[in-house]
């Protein structure tokens, strides 16, 4: 009986804390089920990827791609990198292998660079190869793919990139640098998730083509936009920094809306209202939101072994909320599951071969930039 009624106290304290926000329920989880191991340092990590032999590929802000060998700790230099514009959230940005990396080697990344009209982000590929004494290089790199239009400024590039489940085509972010309207302007790649060939031109039989929409536009109404995945089922998910009050999980269906500037359960950081989701105002609203926000980074879909109990789970690494965020998903339902206080902000999260949870700290604003595997705590 003791036991319980301990066990009771936090279940009240989280009810309380709800009834206070604004947004849905939160979902603070005090006691990790998960022992976290520190595996590396790194110069304000962006992203990682594994590679089909236990190894990673880890970008950096500033523009260096870094291939990391857990079992050994060895870090070597990736050369062929075009110059990155990293002022402000400018970056090295993702970098996901091809479906065909095993027999290719080619791997996808995207960058923020100056260009004709300002700043944008742009996607490229190279073939990852290394040499006999170790040195690594991505040959015959080459830009496939350039948000449009190019603008001032150095915020909101998103930049994430997926492949389709039959690896047939690939889905790459656009945020809507600051700008606002761009999310909603059809010609415009900017606040947009695209569908693109795995040569970076636009999918044949994107929805919106005959309405007069950029190509390669899957659906819009976006801000920014940093982390997509796909679940079991082949649905896409994909999680956005929204206005204040206003972070976003969201079901992507090709051809909707989603809503920014026009609908957001948030405000503008000015204080200017933006109107809420509301059935029947012809916008596509979240799954889940948050308010106050977490500062969505990236995301994982969890299907592995090591943590059975989190099999069909989102998790986001925030920013602001220096938390590892879980969203259980059911069909096409999403709930928030747990948010564990990491004490840093969480840039990336990635699923490794064995099922662990490896995150990786921002490097920002008094994080260090540190790999982290997570384990369970038994
Ligand atoms: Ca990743
Ligand atoms: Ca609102």
């Amino acid at each position: 009986m003791r036991h319980l009624a301990l066990t009771a106290l936090p279940l009240a304290l989280i009810a309380c804390s709800a009834d206070d926000a604004v947004g849905q329920n939160s979902a603070a989880s005090a006691a990790k089920p998960f022992r976290t191991s520190v595996i590396a340092d790194f110069d304000a990590p962006w992203a990682m990827t594994f590679l089909p032999d236990g190894r990673m590929l880890v970008t950096e802000k500033a523009g260096e791609m870094i291939l990391f060998d857990p079992k050994n700790g060895t870090k070597i230099p990736v050369a062929g990198i075009p110059p990155v514009d990293s002022a402000g959230q400018g970056a090295l940005m993702d970098v996901v292998p091809a479906p065909d990396f095993a027999r290719s080697g080619t791997v996808y990344f995207s960058f923020s660079e100056a260009g004709q009209g300002g700043k944008g982000v742009a996607l490229a590929t190279g073939v990852f190869n290394q040499a006999s004494d170790g040195t690594t290089k991505l040959d015959g790199v080459k830009v496939i793919f350039r948000a449009s239009p190019y603008v001032d400024g150095n915020g909101h590039y998103s930049g994430r990139i997926a492949f389709s489940p039959d690896g047939k085509h690939l889905f790459f972010t656009n945020g809507e640098r600051q700008k606002f309207d761009p999310a909603q302007d059809p010609k415009s790649t900017l606040g947009k998730v695209l569908r693109l060939n795995l040569d970076g031109t636009p999918a044949a039989g994107n929805p919106l083509a005959a309405k007069g929409f950029h190509p390669a536009v899957w659906s819009y109404g976006h801000r920014n936009l940093l982390g997509i995945a796909f679940d079991k089922d082949g649905r896409l998910w994909e999680q956005e920094m929204g206005p204040k009050g206003g972070d976003e999980v969201n079901l992507i269906r090709p051809g909707l809306n989603y809503g920014y500037p026009l609908a957001s359960n948030g405000s503008h950081y000015d204080g200017r209202d933006i109107p809420d989701h509301k059935a029947g105002d012809g916008f596509e609203a979240p799954k889940v939101w948050w308010n106050p926000v977490i500062s969505p980074a990236g995301l994982v879909y969890y299907s592995g072994d090591l943590f059975p109990q989190w099999k069909d789970s989102l998790f986001i690494g925030g920013l602001s909320s220096e938390a590892l965020v879980r969203v259980k998903l059911e069909g096409e339902k999403a709930s928030k599951a747990d948010q564990w206080d990491m004490g840093a902000r969480i840039r990336e999260v990635e699923q490794g071969p064995d099922g662990a949870l490896w995150l990786l700290e921002d490097g920002g604003q008094g994080s260090q930039g540190r790999l982290l595997k997570l384990t369970p705590a038994v």
